[in-house]
């Protein structure tokens, strides 16, 4: 039986908010840590380059639970920044005028990242561009200078250090970073849509061994960049 705040199908709260990724990103951070700009580019009428992105908009401050696809959620993160959907009506649509259908939407981060959502997701209420997290400016382990931050979708879908917004017809030029099956296009909590093709409670078991192993590696890889970036 759930009760009304159990954590979703399959979760783990774990005290600490790791770094965490991609085993194959954990050695690689953004080039322009304290660069706030983002390019439009793809199905759009005009590819545009947006200097500090959140400028000129509403701020917002937001509580939300993060849930990775490996089974660990960290609850109550406060986060700051805009709302994507302010960004999108606002910048996006005046300037740059993404084309009819264009529905698909690839993130691309500095660091190579990047994963995909498709429109109407990132334009939930919930769903945020955010340079803030409990009240500090976003550190390097946590998406530094800007992530986007979709809490009803797994953690993937958050990509830090977003640099880049590609508008897309399909998803048929898109490879996601890890294997196909890992990326579920929506990937929502509340229904535990972790990947495709293999479902949400059989990856639970995959995953849940490379928790602790991958939280260590990314842990490790900070420490060696601090060393070495001061
Ligand atoms: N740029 C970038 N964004 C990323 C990742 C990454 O490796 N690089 N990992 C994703 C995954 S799998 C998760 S769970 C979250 C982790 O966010 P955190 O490192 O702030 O905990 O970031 C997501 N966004
Ligand atoms: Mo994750």
């Amino acid at each position: 039986m759930n009760s009304p705040d159990a954590l979703p199908a399959g979760q783990r709260e774990i005290a600490q908010f790791p770094r965490f990724g991609l085993s194959q990103f954990a050695d690689r951070f953004p080039g322009q840590p304290a660069a706030t700009s983002l390019r439009i580019v793809g199905a759009v009428a005009n590819e545009i380059e947006i200097e500090n992105a959140l400028a000129e908009l509403p701020r917002v401050e937001q509580l939300s639970d993060f849930h990775c696809v490996t089974t660990w959620s960290h609850l109550s993160l406060r986060w700051s920044g805009v709302r994507f959907r302010d960004f999108y009506e606002r910048i996006i649509v005046p300037r740059a005028a993404p084309r009819n259908g264009s529905g698909f939407v690839v993130l691309r981060a500095q660091d190579g990242y990047r994963s995909c959502l498709l429109l109407e997701d990132l334009l939930g209420a919930d769903v945020l561009l955010a340079d803030t997290l409990n009240g500090q400016p976003l550190s390097i382990e946590h998406g530094a200078p800007l992530r986007l931050v979709a809490p009803a979708h797994y953690g993937y879908k958050s990509v830090k250090h977003l640099s880049r917004i590609e508008f897309c017809f399909d998803d048929r030029g898109y490879r996601p970073a890890a294997f196909r099956f890992m990326e579920h296009p929506r990937a929502r909590v509340a229904l535990e849509e972790r990947g495709r093709w293999v479902s949400g409670w059989l990856l639970r078991y995959l995953y849940r061994p490379l928790v602790g192993v991958t939280i260590t590696r990314f842990d490790k890889a900070m420490r060696a960049y601090r060393g070495s970036n001061g």
